[in-house]
């Protein structure tokens, strides 16, 4: 391993790893990138913006002192990801008025990133009691449904190993 830590890709016997590293590589392979810089650009910016709503889920999954981390899930539920989410569904909307996916007319990367942090987002709730709905952020709603009903992307999610956080 690289660096010692996962996620590690291994093509050809060669390893790569840091894993957005790993998705732009699969990206420029599967054609999921964008169409030109801006618009490869503006994913990339909402890729970060993405990790930076899943960063304080991390944070409370180590936090030791429980009475802390269910202040800062609190904190979480009420004020942070409701920010994040009404800024992401405006992004979105910006796009061809959020009917499509975050950047041009076909899904790309950014979207599929979206999509695993919102089912990241489904357990950590799960797991800490927290409610959780995007019942307040229609496009966005409508986005997870898209890309997880697209043929691929289905036919994995049927298969997968059952994941527990
Ligand atoms: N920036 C890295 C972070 C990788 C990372 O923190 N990996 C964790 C698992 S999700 C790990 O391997 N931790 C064990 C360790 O660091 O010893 C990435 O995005 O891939």
């Amino acid at each position: 391993m690289p660096y010692g830590q996962l996620p590690v890709l291994e093509v050809d016997g060669k390893q790569l790893a840091q894993s957005k590293a790993i998705c732009r590589y699969l990206a420029k392979e599967l054609k999921l990138m964008g169409s030109n810089p801006w618009e490869e650009a503006k994913g990339d910016m909402i890729v970060d913006y993405v990790e930076d709503m899943r960063s304080p889920i991390i944070r409370i999954f180590h936090e030791k002192d429980e009475e802390r981390r269910k202040l800062q899930t609190q904190l979480f539920k009420e004020q942070q990801l409701p920010t994040f989410l009404k800024n992401l569904e405006r992004d979105l909307t910006d796009n061809k008025d959020g009917e499509g996916y975050f950047i041009g007319d076909k899904m790309t990367w950014t979207d599929i990133l979206f999509v695993t942090t919102i089912s990241v987002i489904k357990l950590f709730a799960e797991k800490y009691n927290m409610e959780f709905s995007l019942e307040k952020f229609p496009k966005l709603s409508a986005l997870v449904e898209r890309v997880e009903s697209s043929e691929a992307i289905a036919a994995w999610i049927a298969k997968r190993p059952e994941t527990a956080m």
